[in-house]
């Protein structure tokens, strides 16, 4: 026999289920932030091969982290977002340079 009880579970992990389904995954964007010592041709470099982004639109994001101090180079799921932080931290630290990522939930 089905009491209330299990009907009313069985509706509440349908509805669960429907949830995870439609909502959509959140984004985490991958910022750089200024420093004063990292050359800005590395950061360009960074732009290109760990963000996949064409030159121009490298330059253009180093410019802007060069001036307002902070900007954003991807969107992404958030373990791919933590991937990419982790690949700008390491490449960073290998060539000796400050350089500092970070990864913020987006809106
Ligand atoms: N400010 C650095 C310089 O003048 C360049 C730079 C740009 C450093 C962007 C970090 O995320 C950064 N060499």
């Amino acid at each position: 026999m089905t009491t209330a009880t299990q009907i009313q579970e069985q509706i509440s992990l349908n509805q669960q289920t429907a949830k995870e389904e439609v909502s959509t995954p959140k984004k985490y964007g991958v910022f750089l932030l200024n420093d004063h010592y990292t050359p800005m041709d590395f950061v360009v470099d960074i732009l290109q091969n760990v963000f996949r982004l064409p030159k121009t639109q490298a330059v253009t994001i180093m410019l802007q982290v060069h001036h307002e101090g902070k900007g954003l180079c991807g969107r992404y799921t958030k373990d791919v977002a933590q991937t990419k932080q982790q690949q700008v931290l390491n490449a960073a630290v290998n060539a000796g340079h400050p350089l500092m990522c970070v990864v913020e939930e987006l809106v």
